[in-house]
Formats: C-alpha cells, sequence, structure tokens
C-alpha cells in the first residue's frame, strides 16, 4: 500500500500526519458525482453497476487526494437482498416495497442466500480494487442491524421510529428474531466485502443514538459484537481493521470500546479530549468535526481543523474525519480547505 496512514492509525502505530477521509465523500456535493449519476438514471443502477460505482468511488481521491476511499454502495443493499425490495424516489429517500410488518414477514426473512444477491457489491470492490492500485486502502461497510431493521421497520426514513418502538415494547422477541437475522447477514456481507478485497470494515449505527441505555446495549450494541464476532480478524496475511460509529452514541463509548473492533466514530457533540480519557488506549478515534464547518469560508475552516488536532493532542490513534456525512450543499472548494489544514496539521 502507497499509503498506509488511515491502516497504521486505525491500530494505533506512529504516522507522520493525521489521515482523513469524509464520511459520503462520493455523493451529491460534487458535480462530477451528478453527472455520473444522472447518466446512471437511478441510485441502485448507480450502485450495481461495477464500473460506475468504481468511477465515483475514485473521484474524491483524485480531487482531494484523501487518505482512504470508501466502496460506493448504500447500507440499504442488505435488507433489498432479503426480499424488501428497495427503491430510491426523488425527494422521498429511500422506500421499502415490502416492509416488515409482523412476526410472519420476520419468520420468512431468509438467512441463506442473500450475499449471492449482492454480487454486484463484490464486483464493485474487485473493480475499485484494481482502478486504486493499492494508493489507498478501500473502507467497506454495512450498516448495524439495529439502523437496518428500524428501515425495514418503518418502510424507510423516519423521524419518531413509531412502528419499530410498537415492535420493541410490544413484541421484543420479534424484534430479536429480526436483528439476529440481520447480524447473520451483515456477517456474511463485510465477510464477503474482505473476500474481494476491502482494508477496513466500518459498522454504521446512525440510529443508535434514539435508544435508552438499556436498549441501546440490548438491541444495538449486542447485534454489531455478534457481526464482529463472526467476521475475520485477518485475511491473506493482512489484518482487517474495524470501526463502529454509534451517531449520538457518545454516552457509550466505554461499552462500545469493549467491542471486538479498532477504533471508535464519534460524532460532533463528542469530544475528542474527553474520549480519548474515558476510552484509554482501548481503540482508535474517528471524527469528529461539525459538518456544518464546512459551510464557514476556508480560513474559519482551518482554524477549526486546528483546534480539533490541539484537542485531541498527541496520542496515537486519530483518523481525521466528520461528525456525520457531508451536506450536498458544501462547495467541494471548502472540502480542499479543510484537506489541506489537516494535512498541514499544528
Ligand atoms: O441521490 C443520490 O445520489 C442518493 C444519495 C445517497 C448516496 C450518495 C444515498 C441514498 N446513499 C449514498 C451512498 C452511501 N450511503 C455511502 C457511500 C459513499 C460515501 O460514503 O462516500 C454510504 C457509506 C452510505 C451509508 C448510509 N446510507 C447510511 C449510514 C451513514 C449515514 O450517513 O448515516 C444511511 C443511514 C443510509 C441510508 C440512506 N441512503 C441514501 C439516503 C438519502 C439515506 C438516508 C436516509 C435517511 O436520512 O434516513
Amino acid at each position: 500500500m502507497q499509503n498506509d496512514l488511515l491502516i497504521r492509525a486505525l491500530q494505533r502505530q506512529p504516522v507522520e500526519r493525521t489521515p482523513i477521509w469524509v464520511m459520503r465523500q462520493a455523493g451529491r456535493y460534487l458535480p462530477e458525482y451528478r453527472k455520473v449519476r444522472a447518466q446512471a438514471g437511478d441510485f441502485m443502477t448507480l450502485c450495481q453497476t461495477p464500473e460506475l460505482a468504481c468511477e465515483v468511488t475514485l473521484q474524491p481521491i483524485d480531487r482531494f487526494d484523501l487518505d482512504a476511499a470508501i466502496l460506493f454502495s448504500d447500507i440499504l443493499t442488505v435488507p433489498d437482498a432479503m426480499g424488501c425490495e428497495l427503491a430510491f424516489k426523488t425527494g422521498e429517500g429511500p422506500v421499502f416495497n415490502h416492509p416488515v410488518t409482523c412476526a410472519e414477514d420476520i419468520a420468512q426473512l431468509p438467512t441463506e442466500g442473500v450475499t449471492e444477491r449482492l454480487t454486484y457489491v463484490f464486483d464493485a470492490v474487485r473493480t475499485i480494487k484494481k482502478a486504486l492500485a493499492d494508493r489507498v486502502p478501500l473502507i467497506g461497510f454495512a450498516g448495524s442491524p439495529w439502523t437496518v431493521a428500524t428501515y425495514m421497520v418503518e418502510g424507510g426514513s423516519s423521524k419518531q421510529f413509531t412502528k419499530i418502538k410498537k415492535l420493541m415494547y410490544q413484541a421484543p422477541e420479534s424484534l430479536h428474531a429480526l436483528l439476529d437475522k440481520l447480524a447473520i447477514n451483515t456477517a456474511a456481507y463485510l465477510t464477503a466485502q474482505i473476500e474481494a478485497g476491502v482494508d477496513v470494515v466500518m459498522l454504521f449505527d446512525t440510529w443508535g443514538g434514539v435508544l435508552s441505555t438499556q436498549n441501546y446495549h440490548a438491541f444495538s450494541l449486542h447485534y454489531m459484537k455478534k457481526v464482529f464476532a463472526h467476521i475475520p480478524r485477518d485475511y491473506a496475511g493482512k489484518v482487517i481493521p474495524r470501526i463502529a460509529f454509534t451517531k449520538g452514541g457518545n454516552q457509550w463509548l466505554e461499552l462500545m470500546a469493549d467491542m471486538e473492533c479498532d477504533a471508535l466514530g464519534l460524532d460532533w457533540k463528542s469530544s475528542l479530549k474527553d474520549a480519548r480519557e474515558r476510552v484509554g488506549d482501548k481503540v482508535a478515534l474517528q471524527g469528529n468535526l461539525d459538518p456544518g464547518v464546512l459551510y464557514a469560508d476556508p480560513e474559519t475552516i482551518a482554524d477549526h481543523v486546528r483546534k480539533t488536532l490541539v484537542e485531541y493532542g498527541d496520542y496515537p490513534g486519530h483518523i481525521f474525519n466528520l461528525g456525520h456525512g457531508i451536506f450536498p450543499d458544501i462547495p467541494p472548494e471548502h472540502v480542499q480547505a479543510l484537506v489541506a489544514a489537516v494535512r498541514e496539521g499544528v
């Protein structure tokens, strides 16, 4: 690997400078992405065409010289392959044609043959790895079982999580059955991504933060642990580092640090210094600039970057990132300013 800063930082080894990548780095804020997206027609076609998925994965690497690429795909491909049938309707976000509504629906969900229906993802991984030619590591990913379950039960995005909370309090054993199936399929899916060539894996638990502490333990953390327990620690002679990110999970960092993972993603509400003190040297930390900072002018962005680096301090094990995905209306020049400031350091 020509640039292995990310791999070393994830393992808390010394690095010459802090590596940076950006959550949702391939996406609508880039004009070159919008062009390929229009050419593909719809989002799923983009994900399912390895050459196009490869092209958009490399766009931010070519433009900003970031320290990692992330597979262009989505966390909702797994429930799509389980039969829920995903559609992206313009202006509405993701919608499932067959949401999970009752115990019978859950009983019918498959735990066999799911990765076979995701071959397009593994083809994309192989195509991307070839195109990257070992410039930077490739991050593979999946949603946490809890986060993916929210979309399956709600039928799409949600603000109140009414349906899944009803299920949680009226029929908890049904929700556990769903999460268990998702954990099995997610582990098989990430294992296949590793076999296809990804260098790092990340679990996105975007909605873990809507749970009570007790329920975070029972319905989210427990199943992330199960996923990590069933994927290989190393492959083809290389360690495959693991990152776990619960948005809104600041209060549970100590619990998360006890998972079999190498790094925790932090949202912008956590303090890196406080997080480091709480988790000790158990894990690396990834984050955590407020994505809103990128609305500021380039000098102000650089100021915030320096503050973040100073706050983290001299410990090994920091990967610079935003605290959540980049907004679609951020000017690409502001990302350039962000990357330049991280490279310059303090
Ligand atoms: O119109 C478009 O082009 C679609 C927008 C889009 C993109 C660019 C969606 C639909 N997904 C993606 C790609 C994507 N999604 C990536 C890969 C690229 C990268 O990071 O550069 C990744 C890692 C995701 C992961 C993802 N999808 C998450 C977890 C991360 C997070 O941001 O919290 C979630 C929650 C989703 C669901 C999803 N997919 C797409 C949308 C609009 C949403 C969110 C809907 C909602 O808010 O509930």
